[in-house]
C-alpha cells in the first residue's frame, strides 16, 4: 500500500473483497467527529465529483467516522473491507491523519481538486493502527527572507497534513523583512515589510536583482492561516526574532536600535544576505515594545509556544555602545551575553504569565537559559543534548542534517549549492534523539523539525524543489517508529514506497526534485551559494550507538 509515513501497524487483508468509493456513497458521523468528517468530505468529493452526503439517520454509512476516548489525541485505525471504511481517532487530529491515510489508500488521483475521467476509486481491504513518535513534528518557513503569499502558504500547510506533519513554524521577521501587520506600529510592515533590491545568490558572486521585495500577513490573513492549519491539525508556531536578526524593525523605528553607535535613521530594510549587526538596543523602551507587538502575536496565535528566536545575535554593537554597558552595570550582569540571555528571559517570563511558553534556538543557552524555555537546536545535537540534560524541552533540528535550504545532490546542475550535501536518503537516516541522552533526557526531545530558510528561494516554486521529496522522508522519521540506528533502516523499502509517493506529490501538483536531478527550467545557472565541503561538521551523536 506504501503509505508515507509508514503507520505502526498495517495488516493488509490482500484475500478478503476490496471497498469500493461510488458516486452514491454516504457518510456516517458520530458526535464529536463532525469537524473531521466536514474536511474529508471537502477533499475527497472535489477529487472524487460524488456528493458523500450524510447517511440518513439509522443507517450505517460506507464511510464511518467516529472517535474513541481510549486512542490517543492523534492516534487512530482505518478498517477497511467491502462494507466500509472505518476512521476512528483519538481526537479531531487523529482523524483527520486517518483521513489521510485513506487518501493515500484511494490512490493519487484522490489529492487531485477534480476528477479525471475513468478514475477508481478502490480500498484493499486492511487493518491500520497507527500514531506518532513524536508530538512535535515541524516544519520552519522563512517568510521573511522571500515572502510567500497567503495562498502559498495556505497550500504549504495541505503539504504538511497529507504528510502528517502537525508544526508550521512561521520564522515571519528577519533582517530582510517584517511580514506580520502589527496595528499599534504601522511602520513595522510599511517600512520593514519591503526591501530595495535583494542579492541574488551569495555576497561572493556580487549579483543583485533591482526588483523591490516585499509582502506582508494582515493579522486577518494570519487568522485565517491559523484556522485552516488547525482543521489539518496543524499548530502555527509564530516566530518574532530578538535581540538580533532585526535591521528590518530597526529600519522602521531607529529608536530600537543602537543609537550611540549607529546612525540608525539611516537604515532601510537589509538588501543583503547574512546575518546583520544592527541589533536592538536592550532598554526598558525596547522591552516595551516588543511587549505591544507580542501582545498582538497572541491575539492571533493560539498555540501555547512562542518562538523568540535568539539566534545569530553579533554583539559588536553592545560591546561599543555606552548605553548597552551601562544597561550591564546597571542590571549586575557579566557581559553581552547575559544581556542577550536577560532579555530572553524576560520574554519567558512575560509568556508565562500569560500562560505560553518560550521556544528559542539554541544561542539562548549562552548566558544561561531562561527557566521554562524550549529550545531549537540547529547547531548541530549538542545544544538539545544540553538542554535536554538539563531537563528542558529540546526540538531537534540540526543544520547538518535538516537544513532543507542545503542541497540535494552534489553537482554543477543543482540549484543554487548551499550548505552540505543532504539526500533523501540522508534526511531518511536523520535520528532525532542521540543515543547518548537517557531515558529521561531523551523524553526532552519533544520532537524534530525542519527548516526552510529562503535566502535563495525567492518563490514557492523553488521551496516546492527543496522541500520535496525531502519533506516525505522526514515525515517518516518524524511519525514512524523507526530503527533509532540509522544504518539498521531500510532505505530501500522506502525508496520502493516513494515510486508510488511520487505520484501522489504530481497530484498535488509539487515541483519537487526528481530524482533523476532538476529539468532545466529548475536550474539557476550562475547563481553563487555558499557551499559547505566535505560531510558535514562533526555533531555529537550522528554515529550509529
Ligand atoms: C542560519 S538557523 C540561520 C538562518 C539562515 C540559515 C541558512 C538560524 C537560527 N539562523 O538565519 O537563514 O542559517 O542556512
Amino acid at each position: 500500500m506504501d503509505l508515507i509515513p509508514a503507520p505502526l501497524r498495517v495488516q493488509p487483508r490482500p484475500d478478503a473483497p476490496p471497498f469500493v468509493l461510488h458516486a452514491g456513497s454516504r457518510i456516517a458521523v458520530a458526535p464529536g467527529a463532525e469537524a473531521a468528517a466536514r474536511r474529508l468530505r471537502a477533499e475527497l468529493s472535489a477529487a472524487t465529483g460524488f456528493d458523500l452526503d450524510p447517511a440518513p439517520a439509522g443507517e450505517d454509512g460506507d464511510l464511518r467516522l467516529a472517535l474513541d476516548p481510549e486512542l490517543g489525541a492523534e492516534e487512530y485505525r482505518l478498517s477497511a473491507d467491502a462494507d466500509a471504511v472505518r476512521l476512528t481517532g483519538g481526537g479531531p487530529a487523529g482523524l483527520a491523519h486517518a483521513g489521510q491515510t485513506l487518501r493515500q489508500l484511494l490512490g493519487p488521483a484522490a489529492y487531485r481538486s477534480a476528477p479525471l475521467p475513468g478514475a477508481d476509486w478502490t480500498v484493499p481491504a486492511v487493518e491500520v493502527h497507527d500514531a506518532p513518535r513524536f508530538g512535535w513534528r515541524g516544519a520552519m518557513l522563512d517568510v521573511a527572507r522571500h515572502f510567500m503569499p497567503k495562498a502559498g502558504v495556505l497550500r504549504f500547510v495541505d503539504q504538511l497534513a497529507a504528510h502528517k506533519l502537525n508544526v508550521l513554524h512561521l520564522h515571519l521577521t528577519d533582517d530582510q523583512g517584517w511580514r506580520i501587520e502589527v496595528r499599534r506600529y504601522p511602520k513595522l510592515t510599511e517600512v520593514g515589510g519591503w526591501r530595495e533590491r535583494s542579492m541574488v545568490g551569495f555576497r561572493a558572486g556580487g549579483r543583485r536583482d533591482d526588483q523591490p521585495h516585499g509582502g506582508y500577513y494582515t493579522q486577518d490573513d494570519l487568522r485565517e492561516i491559523v484556522a485552516y492549519a488547525a482543521a489539518r491539525g496543524v499548530t502555527v508556531v509564530p516566530e518574532i526574532d530578538l535581540p538580533g536578526h532585526n535591521q528590518a524593525a530597526v529600519a522602521a523605528y531607529p529608536e530600537l536600535g543602537n543609537t550611540d553607535v549607529v546612525d540608525t535613521a539611516a537604515l532601510g530594510t537589509w538588501t543583503d544576505w547574512g546575518v546583520s549587526e544592527n541589533i536592538l538596543n536592550a532598554s526598558e523602551a525596547t522591552l516595551r515594545f516588543y511587549e505591544h507587538v507580542l501582545e498582538e502575536v497572541l491575539e492571533v496565535f493560539p498555540s501555547t509556544f512562542v518562538h523568540l528566536g535568539g539566534d545569530e545575535c553579533p554583539k559588536e554593537q553592545w560591546k561599543r555602545s555606552d548605553a548597552a554597558q551601562a544597561r550591564i552595570a546597571e542590571l549586575g550582569l557579566k557581559d553581552e551575553f547575559e544581556l542577550q540571555s536577560h532579555v530572553i528571559r524576560h520574554f519567558d517570563r512575560w509568556l508565562a504569565e500569560r500562560g505560553r511558553r518560550l521556544i528559542g534556538w539554541d544561542e539562548i543557552l549562552e548566558g544561561g537559559l531562561a527557566p521554562g524555555a524550549a529550545v531549537s537546536s540547529w547547531r548541530g545535537y549538542e545544544g538539545g543534548i544540553a538542554a535536554a540534560s538539563a531537563g528542558h524541552d529540546v526540538v531537534m533540528c540540526p543544520e547538518q542534517h535538516v537544513y532543507l535550504d542545503h542541497r540535494q545532490a552534489d553537482g554543477p546542475d543543482e540549484p543554487v549549492p548551499v550548505g552540505w550535501v543532504r539526500t533523501l536518503e540522508d534526511v531518511y537516516r536523520f535520528e532525532p534523539v542521540p543515543p547518548q541522552l537517557d531515558a529521561a533526557a531523551a523524553a526532552h526531545v519533544i520532537g524534530t523539525q525542519a527548516n526552510i530558510w529562503t535566502e535563495f528561494m525567492p518563490t514557492g516554486r523553488e521551496v516546492d524543489y527543496k522541500a520535496f521529496p525531502r519533506l516525505a522522508a522526514f515525515a517518516e522519521v518524524a511519525w514512524s517508529d523507526l530503527p533509532r540506528d540509522p544504518a539498521a533502516r531500510d532505505w530501500a523499502d522506502f525508496e520502493r514506497r516513494m515510486a508510488a509517493h511520487y505520484p501522489r506529490l504530481d497530484a498535488l501538483g509539487i515541483e519537487y526534485r526528481r530524482p533523476e536531478g532538476p529539468r532545466p527550467w529548475q536550474r539557476r545557472p550562475g547563481v553563487v551559494g555558499r557551499p559547505l565541503e566535505g560531510p558535514p561538521g562533526p555533531s555529537a551523536g550522528v554515529a550509529a550507538p
